[in-house]
């Protein structure tokens, strides 16, 4: 079992979502305002998101595991709540209905749509009409994993590690890739409206957007997670399920809409021959966290046999576009009588690229923090400390006797 997990419940118009984090040691300072929220505001962003947006302003309600400012070691249970709930009382009540209820403020819908969760939801859970899985199916439920994600990654912090993303590509508008990164990724990124760095191919992505919505289509597109400062010999080759990339590209790979993981050169690596993508090794003092050790290019993307190597970790996700169409819409059956019929639509985001980048940071966050915690153990903020502490004096200390 991995020290740390998490479990979200919730449907997107339901009342709230709710979360449970276990193995999150002891003292670690944590509040919600400091430390969660920000990452929620900063999902809920992005050019491209629908309505929806406009009536949620996420924040996250501690109700266990947290007491005067620290946790407990003990599960840490926190809540979001939707406010669209309020226009949802009798479509998404638990109580059965009232034999008199009006069957349209039910709210039933039975065209699934192409791309959804919606057919192979209902024939598989024995349900008719398809909203019983889209509920559950809808990104919203990843405002839970980033609220569990950012105790990770104040966890992280606290050991020098530093998580951020950038958009990549929406569509088929491309940005530059920058020689180096800023250090402070997330600072430059968050600033723009599509969270990337190029700043005229990121206007180029909002037309892209823009001319989408007009003609009542969506857009998906690339987005690059980057994480600097962590130690090298988190993950393990010994066992398949122990590899960090392994563990990375999953974790990724279940953000919905995801259909493509790559780390470091990723797919590209494969069309280049071994000496134009394996990481030269040198010899490099300042190196402390992998152990004296550098290299002089990072296409392993910071994992060599399922182990970090102290080099930044770059994981890319690729989304699909939403599968919601306003217009363009494809055909479906209707599950009431087997009639063609085009798929059903209702509101959505056309683009959701940019909060999917923050998504995958908490995703690699979560991954990340437990492999760290796998690594150094302990019950407490101290006890991870003392262990990480020795750790790094030990590589600091190793095979070079000048330093
Ligand atoms: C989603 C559809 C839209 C998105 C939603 C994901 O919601 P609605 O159907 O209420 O307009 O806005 O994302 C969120 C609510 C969120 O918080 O990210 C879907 O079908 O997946």
């Amino acid at each position: 079992m991995t020290p740390i997990s998490f479990r979200t419940a919730g449907e997107s118009h339901g009342r709230a979502l709710t979360a449970l984090l276990e193995g999150i040691p002891a003292g670690l300072s944590l509040e919600m305002e400091r430390d969660v929220d920000p990452q929620l505001a900063r999902r809920q962003g992005g050019y491209g998101r629908g309505r929806r947006m406009d009536i949620e302003s996420d924040r996250a309600e501690i109700l266990a595991g947290v007491r005067l400012g620290e946790t407990l070691g003990s599960p840490i249970s926190m809540l979001v709540w939707n406010r669209d709930w309020e226009n949802w009382t009798v479509a998404m009540s638990p109580l059965a209905p009232d034999p008199g209820e009006n069957p349209k403020a039910l709210r039933a819908m039975y065209l699934p749509r192409p791309g959804h969760a919606d057919l192979v939801g209902v024939l598989k859970y024995d349900r008719r009409d398809t909203r019983d899985i889209l509920e559950r199916a809808s990104a919203r439920e990843t405002a839970a994993r980033v609220a569990c994600a950012a105790v990770c990654r104040k966890l992280l912090g606290e050991f020098g590690v530093r998580i951020g993303s950038y958009v990549r590509s929406i569509g088929d508008v491309e940005a530059e890739s920058p020689d180096s990164l800023p250090d402070d990724l997330n600072a430059l990124s968050d600033a723009s409206p599509v969270r990337t760095l190029d700043e005229e191919a990121g206007s180029r992505m909002m037309q892209a957007i823009d001319r989408a919505k007009e003609e009542g289509d969506t857009l998906g597109g690339i987005f690059e997670v980057v994480v600097t400062g962590l130690p090298v010999g988190l993950g393990s080759h010994v066992s398949w399920d122990r590899k960090l990339d392994g563990r990375l590209a999953g974790a990724v790979m279940s953000i919905q809409a995801i259909k493509g993981v790559e780390i470091g050169l990723g797919f590209e690596g494969a069309r280049r021959r071994g000496s134009q993508v394996h990481d030269p090794i040198v010899l490099d003092k300042a190196a402390d966290r992998a152990g004296g050790f550098a290299r002089s290019s990072n296409g392993a993307g910071g994992v060599e046999g399922g182990v970090t190597t102290g080099e930044p970790v770059v994981v890319r996700g690729a989304m699909k576009p939403i599968s919601t169409l306003m217009k363009h819409r494809l055909p479906s059956v209707d599950l009431r009588d087997g009639s063609a019929q085009a798929a059903a639509t209702e509101r959505s985001d056309v683009c959701a690229v940019p909060a999917a980048a923050v998504v995958g940071e908490a995703m690699v966050a979560l991954t990340l923090a437990d492999a760290f915690v796998e690594k150094f153990g302990g019950d407490s903020m101290t006890e991870l400390r003392r262990n990480f502490e020795g750790y790094v004096a030990y590589l600091s200390e190793r095979g070079w006797g000048e330093r």
